[in-house]
């Protein structure tokens, strides 16, 4: 075959096509691996099957053509992620951590602060009440896991964006990075945070975070993939030094989405 759209991300398309085929007939837990799972997710987040070659196809070239546009579908920060209604929600929504949920985080909500730090000229320490005290948003969203499902959920809080401006973040700083209860981390580039859909989630389906699902504070980036969606959060920093991610820093990939 012949590739007529040059490189996709450094690759060219005949050897992303070739990864797609045998990503494809591989059994599921050989998704583990990088650009497959990238594939994969990034399939998920446009809202395209892999089902068959054909599919695998009209998704690659739809990514191609994409990326000859520089300014394309998957990397306009401003763009929105598909909404849900509740007849849609996935019930139970699943679980999912680097370990089984008897392990999940005991976060006491009496002593809990949040810290923020770096580049903030703001309040640096927040309490729960504080928190729950934010204007409040809500969203239903497609949640997607690189290790190939995905799950409707509804989720409350406060819109990122607003808390950064609010804490006097340098919203002009590159980087935003977050530290869990559970050693988890990750961090996100600031038109992300700034995005009118990613939300600081207090609420899962009406209710205060469950532990599982986080508590006390998870964020919520419909436009990325679930691991870049940290659970509970203890610190928020904000800084021009690449801060890298619990799972990027194994090799997943970075952008982790839209
Ligand atoms: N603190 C923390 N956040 C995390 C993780 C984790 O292990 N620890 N796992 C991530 C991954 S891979 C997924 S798919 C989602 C799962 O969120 P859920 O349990 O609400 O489904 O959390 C993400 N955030
Ligand atoms: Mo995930």
């Amino acid at each position: 075959m012949k590739t007529t759209r040059g490189k996709l991300h450094g690759i060219d398309r005949e050897s992303v096509l070739l990864e797609a085929r045998k990503t494809l007939a591989q059994p599921s837990r050989r998704l583990f691996a990088q650009r497959a799972l990238t594939l994969g997710g990034l399939a998920m987040l446009t809202g395209c099957s892999l089902s068959d070659d054909k599919s695998v196809e009209t998704f690659l070239s739809a990514v191609s053509r994409l990326n000859d546009r520089a300014q394309g579908w998957l990397f306009d920060p401003t763009k929105l992620a598909p909404t849900y209604t509740e007849a849609q929600l996935t019930r139970p929504f699943p679980f999912n951590a680097y370990y089984g949920i008897d392990e999940v985080p005991d976060v006491d909500a009496s002593t809990y602060r949040l810290k923020l730090s770096g580049l903030v000229t703001g309040k640096r320490v927040w309490t729960l009440p504080e928190l729950y005290a934010l204007p409040r948003a809500e969203q239903i969203t497609r949640h997607i896991c690189v290790e190939g499902w995905s799950a409707i959920g509804r989720w409350g809080g406060t819109p990122f964006g607003d808390f950064l401006r609010r804490a006097g973040a340098d919203t002009s700083a590159k980087y935003v990075g977050f530290k869990c209860a559970d050693d988890y981390y990750e961090s996100i580039d600031m038109p992300t945070a700034l995005h009118p859909q990613t939300l600081l989630s207090l609420e899962y389906d009406g209710e205060r975070l469950p532990a599982k699902y986080g508590f006390p504070m998870k964020l919520r980036i419909p436009t990325k993939l679930g691991y870049k969606n940290p659970k509970h959060i203890v610190e928020i920093f904000v800084t021009n030094t690449y801060p890298g991610g619990y799972w990027v820093d194994q090799g997943y990939n970075w952008f982790g989405g839209a």
